[in-house]
């Protein structure tokens, strides 16, 4: 179905379902072109439908090939079956069995939607509606059912064969090649969360015990040969589990959890009950084939699927609108156990890096959506970063408003009083409105509009009277659909930083919650603080309090006093970011006069000098984070209209060669009181030690090319771990020459045969900001390992060159008609990654006239073809309209 005919689907159309299923045996004969499901549904009644209903079961590509009721076989009369759906005008009018058998082809599966066979291994993705791919099915998540499956396949084939839940049958197939295993959820789940895989595969495993005394098995299955870079999954496991006993109070409760890591996956991991399934690329570990990022993603992964079996399995979403209701709440969870394991300040900042560059872009543009959207064609492309990570910051605003106490007496009356329900953001919010006494009503605003609200901030400080006042006002900017914008909850944070650091805050405003909190939920207000014996620098948002823009207009002394007195960490950090931002922004706009940037850069330098010395040691992450200028993509979206990507781009370019060239002394003393001695070890500190190093070594290729390119070459020489391997080749990306090839082609020999590491390759490459990439990047598609079939390769390199600030937006067009061609191609295996790449083209709308013009005509091309999934379809006509 083309995307102009496909419904949409409406929040307020929500309708619960006529039918029940309540328990699920399925026997699957897995085979790599004929598997053969049956599928045997209890199907009762549902209470709170319509009784009499005719029963319509969904299907997706699905071929029947038995159907009976209570046993009997059905009449053909009593039923039609098409590749879409299975309808039974007439059912019984009571509870019934009905047996359905399907047969499907995994190896053709080149969705990786439903069953698939790749790499030799059987696995299953089902969210959003997958599983209607692998038998015919009430597919809705408020559909639970308690599953038992029957999994058979060739022993020598499949030796290993897993789904949800326990064990508790294996055996032999009398007389032939062939095993079986059949698990038991006790668990009542929704469809999407059913998994089975099959295949050879290694394992490690680990036994654990729950705080309530429950005994675990854990194991992390990976391709045969690669067991021993599955410790650190495995570790991060044991972590994330006791952290959830501790800091939520929640136990894990069956008898085994597995997780498995496969090659060919549409996104990073899926939280299937008992049995996660992973992107390799999020669970495979050791020092030379994973970066330090590599092993914080993986740690923060393996939590986030871990931490869904209480906040997305058990309580469940009712429908697919309150996707943040598991999402946004488990990328909050995620963070928490990542801050607590690291450095909280570090992650805080990373979040927030995150949080600008992917949601706040979506947000300012055509595909902008509300945390809970009220209608979709496609649900699977509002897996977004508004839902993931803006749902997450909102989860943070309500536990900074009510606090952590009445916080955490929320989660635990939704987790008694929801669990084993599909539930929805009202249920949600009512058992902290209860925990904390609040109404929560103005707040729940923040899941029904879209687009980042700016807070434009002023203060004034009246030496006489000892006052100071700050006046505060919000606007969120219309967003397609929202043309009138309502104010929203802001909690900002706050401190007044003095000379000695921050002073006392006293007011009688009933704006002020206390402990440095100021809540603004009207269009504006103004709080006068009493008392204060200096002129005060404001220090607003601390810790990021909420997500939004905020304009305070501090001179660049001002900023760089908070750089040195602040004491939230964050705000020391957004200081320096924002003298950058200011000039980055004043310089990056066409024709713009590039002297204040001299000035930026001769202030930031010696800020930067100042704070290496005295601190560069003590908090190598943090100082990291500190010297990394914000990205020409944060830059074009400050700019927001006639946005000129070169303009940005060479602006960035001088102003972070000049803090290289102020820095530049300090390097050889830092590095080397930075480099760690012995073997690599993937902790926060040491990765931080890295972190600092690579970002002082990034400096150096910009400011001082020739010496730069000695350094990563004499780095990529004696590196003993992929960290600091790839980040002399990042640093070498920045220098055309000769040398950068050779390093280029070094890199690759060293790594031919890992994948994985050659995707960060492929990547490097499509970043390089030259016109030559466009080219390279074509070139790299013939590579040996590339493959438009692996989503890793696809995102690495493709994805790569559309992330490309000045290449994809070339100012010929060709960097969009290349992208398009690829997901048009795409489209005919793979629609989800398609559309995925497809959106790359968010923030057309931005850019100046000419560029905008050609990049419609790409878009306007993909909507045009016929054929198109309804995925793409979606984001075309979204990204067009
Ligand atoms: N819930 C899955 C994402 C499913 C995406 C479907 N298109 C992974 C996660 O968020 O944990
Ligand atoms: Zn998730």
């Amino acid at each position: 179905m083309r995307n102009d005919d496909a419904p949409l689907i409406r929040l307020e159309d929500y309708r619960p379902s006529d039918w029940l299923i309540d328990t699920v045996d399925l026997d699957i004969s897995l085979h790599p072109q004929k598997t053969r499901v049956r599928a045997l549904l209890a199907l009762r009644p549902n209470p709170a439908g319509k009784s009499g209903a005719p029963l319509v079961l969904d299907g997706d590509e699905l071929a029947l090939k038995a159907l009976s009721i209570d046993g009997k076989p059905l009449d053909a009369a009593a039923y039609t079956a098409t590749p879409q759906a299975l309808t039974i005008p007439s059912p019984p009018p009571h509870d019934f069995t009905l047996t359905v058998e399907t047969e499907i082809d995994p190896s053709a599966n080149t969705k990786l939607m439903g069953l698939y066979r790749s790499s030799r291994v059987y696995c299953t993705q089902c969210e959003a509606d997958g599983f209607r791919r692998i038998t015919y099915f009430l597919d809705r998540p408020d559909v639970m059912s308690v599953y038992t499956v029957r999994l058979e396949a060739a022993k020598a084939e499949a030796p290993v064969l897993l789904s949800n839940g326990n064990l508790v049958a294996t055996g032999e197939v009398p007389g032939s090649d062939r095993h079986f295993a059949v698990w038991h959820d006790p668990h009542p789940k929704p469809a999407y969360l059913f998994a089975l895989v099959g295949g050879a595969l290694d394992h490690v495993r680990q036994p654990y015990v729950t705080a309530d005394g429950h005994k675990v098995e854990l194991a992390v299955y990976v391709e045969p040969g690669k067991a021993d870079r599955a410790g650190w999954a495995l570790d991060s496991l044991v972590r994330c589990m006791r952290w959830d006993e501790q800091v939520f109070g929640r136990n894990y409760d069956l008898d085994v959890f597995n997780v498995v890591a496969v090659s060919d996956f549409n996104m990073g991991a899926m939280e299937n009950k008992g049995l996660n399934i992973f992107n390799d690329k999020y669970v495979l570990a050791d020092p030379q084939t994973a970066t330090d990022g590599d092993y914080a993603s993986i740690e923060a992964i393996i939590a986030h699927e871990y931490f869904h079996n209480w906040t997305g399995n058990r309580i469940t979403c009712r429908d697919w609108f309150q996707l943040c209701l598991k999402e946004g709440l488990t990328v909050f969870r995620d963070q928490e156990f990542s801050a607590d394991e690291r450095s909280r300040p570090v992650k805080r900042i990373a979040d927030v890096r995150t949080l600008r560059s992917t949601q706040f872009s979506e947000d300012a543009g055509p595909l902008a959506h509300p945390v809970r959207p009220r209608a979709y064609k496609e649900i699977n492309n509002f897996y977004t970063p508004t839902v993931y990570e803006k749902g997450a910051e909102v989860i943070r605003m309500l536990k900074v408003l009510i606090g952590d106490e009445a916080f955490r007496q929320g989660m635990d009356l939704y987790f008694e009083r929801c669990d084993g329900t599909a539930a929805t953001i009202e249920e949600f919010l009512a058992c902290f409105a209860e925990a904390s006494g609040q109404d929560l009503s103005h707040f729940a605003r923040w899941y029904e509009q879209s687009g980042t609200p700016t807070i434009v901030a002023s203060g004034r400080y009246d030496a006489k009277a000892k006052r100071y006042t700050l006046d505060l006002a919000q606007s969120t900017p219309p967003t397609p659909g929202q043309p009138e914008k309502a104010p929203v909850v802001l909690p900002i944070s706050l401190g007044l930083v003095g000379t000695k650091g921050d002073l006392p805050l006293k007011t009688s405003s009933n704006a002020y919650a206390g402990d440095g909190l100021v809540v603004l939920d009207g269009p504006s207000l103004s709080i006068t603080f009493d008392d204060v014996p200096e002129a005060p620098i404001p220090s607003l948002l601390r810790g990021f309090s909420a997500p939004a823009r905020l304009e305070l207009d501090l001179a660049d002394a001002d900023l760089l006093r908070l750089f040195s007195a602040d004491s939230d960490s964050f705000n020391r950090w957004q200081a320096l970011q924002s003298i950058a931002t200011r000039a980055l922004v004043a310089a990056g706009r066409p024709g713009a006069d590039k002297q204040p940037l001299a000035a930026t850069a001769a202030a930031l330098g010696q800020a930067l000098d100042a704070f290496l010395s005295a601190e560069g040691l003590a908090d190598p992450a943090f100082a990291a984070q500190v010297l990394r200028l914000p990205a020409p993509a944060d830059i074009a979206r400050e700019i927001g209209r006639d946005v000129d990507p070169e303009a940005i781009f060479s602006a960035h370019r001088s102003l972070s060669g000049a803090v290289g060239k102020a820095l530049i002394g300090h390097m050889p003393g830092l590095s080397a009181a930075l480099a760690t001695s012995g073997p690599y070890r993937a902790d926060a500190a040491s990765a931080g030690r890295r972190a600092l190093r690579n970002e002082l070594l990034g400096l150096a290729a910009l400011a001082a090319p020739a010496k730069g390119a000695d350094l990563c070459e004499e780095q990529f020489a004696t590196a003993d771990n992929l960290t600091d391997r790839l980040a002399a080749l990042a640093a070498m990306t920045l220098i055309p020459s000769e040398r950068r090839e050779n390093l280029i082609a070094r890199f690759a020999e060293a790594y031919a045969g890992e994948p994985l590491v050659l995707d960060k390759w492929l990547m490097a490459q499509a970043l390089i900001a030259e016109p030559g990439t466009l080219d390279r990047v074509k070139k790299l598609m013939q590579h040996p390992v590339f493959s438009l079939g692996n989503p890793n390769r696809v995102r690495a390199l493709i994805g790569g060159f559309a992330a490309n600030l000045t290449q994809f937006n070339r100012p010929d067009g060709e960097g969009y008609a290349f992208v398009s061609d690829i997901v048009v191609a795409l489209d005919r295996t793979n629609p989800q990654v398609a559309s995925r790449l497809l959106g790359s083209f968010k923030s057309w709308r931005m850019l100046e006239p000419r560029r905008q013009r050609f990049a419609r005509e790409a878009l306007s091309t993909v909507a045009r073809m016929p054929n198109l999934s309804r995925d793409v379809a979606d984001i075309a006509e979204r990204a067009l309209a």
